[in-house]
């Protein structure tokens, strides 16, 4: 068996190469480990084999994947975040002392001539004491729900985070149904169906959908917690206006609050920061992003002259349902820092400023030329 995946990945290599996962594949470091290791490490790569296509093309399944497996992991997490092999991550949600901030260290959309727009900085968890979601049972997907549900009652007891459970369990007394689901991912607070991701469903992420999974939403909706998506927690706080240092001190206090109730104890490593199911997010787990309309960039219907521009900003860009959506019908797109490891949190809603300023500029360059 274990010839016939190697064989496998071997061909899948040469014609995928930017799948980052099967070209950092080594066969004679996978040869050097027990049947169970080689097991385990199979089942992160699973995603990226039976997905060729992807970029990752791998997950974690346990907390302690990318110490268990270094030397693999180690490789993939060089070449996708582009940094050196080794190198240690620092976690700061300090603005004080980041490069290029403005004087008065906030960052002012409108400063940049933009009007109030959707801001929305999330950061990802997991808990220690479970496998990661892709290597979860059904009963550990209940267990942690009930866990998180147990959490969400001392939120819910605080003016500034009260709110409600949905949960989309089966049976749980919180649950909703598939009209409330679909308004509240409408309303892009709660997460899109998992089974609809091939991604998410062959790393074993989706399984048991929906089973353990909900989201906690506070009574001003500007904070939310997901649970059981691709990380165990996903803690977010999403607001209308200019100034992003709002949005990003709600994110910091709110999870000070959430890191403080008992018997919440995240999975962390010493050299890679806040871990993750996927490498892409490993280190702050922050994705930092803001829906801006650009017209001009994206007349031609899509999003390709966007994407060529913001990627040598260091900039992701994505359509308005999040990850493998479409534009908005006005040029609204998704613009957020591709960084998320061995970078700081305050770095990274940094660049976000940074990044939306010259992209604006050259969306303004388009109205002078026409
Ligand atoms: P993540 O961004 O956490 O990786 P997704 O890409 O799936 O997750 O996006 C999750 C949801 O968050 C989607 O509905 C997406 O539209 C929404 N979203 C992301 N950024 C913003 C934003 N700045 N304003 C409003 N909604 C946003
Ligand atoms: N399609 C997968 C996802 C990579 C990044 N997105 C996440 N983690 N939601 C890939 O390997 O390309």
């Amino acid at each position: 068996m274990t010839s016939n995946i190697i064989a496998k990945i071997k061909a899948l290599k040469a014609d995928w190469p930017g799948n980052i996962a099967l070209a950092c594949f080594d066969p004679d470091y996978f040869a050097t480990l027990s049947e169970n290791h080689k097991a385990r490490l199979l089942k992160c790569l699973n995603s990226g084999i039976e997905n060729p296509d992807s970029e990752m093309g791998c997950y974690a399944c346990q907390p302690s994947d990318y110490d268990d497996f270094k030397p693999f992991f180690s490789k993939v997490l060089a070449r996708y975040h582009k940094v050196p092999e080794g190198v240690r991550h620092v976690n700061d949600w300090n603005l004080k002392g980041v490069a290029g901030l403005p004087a008065d260290g906030v960052l002012d959309l409108a400063r940049l001539g933009l009007p109030a727009l959707s801001m929305r900085v999330r950061t990802g968890r997991n808990l220690r004491d479970f496998p990661l979601p892709g290597s979860m049972t059904r009963e550990d997907r209940i267990h942690l729900e009930q866990k998180m549900m147990a959490a969400f009652d001392k939120l819910i007891a605080m003016p500034e985070y009260g709110g409600r459970y949905y949960s989309l369990t089966p049976g749980n007394p919180c649950s909703i149904d598939d009209t409330k689901y679909r308004e509240l991912v409408d309303e892009h607070i709660m997460f899109k169906n998992m089974d609809n991701d091939r991604y998410l469903t062959a790393a074993g992420i989706a399984a048991d959908w929906p089973h353990g999974r909900g989201c906690y939403v506070s009574a001003d909706r500007g904070f939310t917690i997901w649970v059981g998506e691709e990380d165990h927690l996903r803690i977010i706080c999403m607001q209308r206006g200019t100034i992003l240092n709002e949005v990003f001190d709600r994110l910091k206090s709110a999870f000070a609050v959430v890191e403080g109730v008992e018997g919440l104890e995240f999975a962390y490593s010493v050299d890679y920061g806040v871990v993750t199911s996927c490498p892409t997010n490993l280190g702050t787990g922050m994705r930092a992003s803001v829906h801006i309309p650009l017209p001009n960039l994206t007349a031609d219907g899509t999003d390709s002259r966007a994407v060529a521009l913001a990627r040598p900003l260091g900039l992701s860009v994505r359509g308005v349902g999040g990850e493998h959506t479409p534009i908005g019908a006005d040029g609204t797109v998704d613009i957020s820092p591709s960084a998320r490891f061995c970078i700081t949190e305050a770095e990274i809603v940094a660049a976000l400023y940074r990044g939306i300023a010259l992209l604006k500029a050259e969306e303004d360059k388009c109205n002078l030329t026409g």
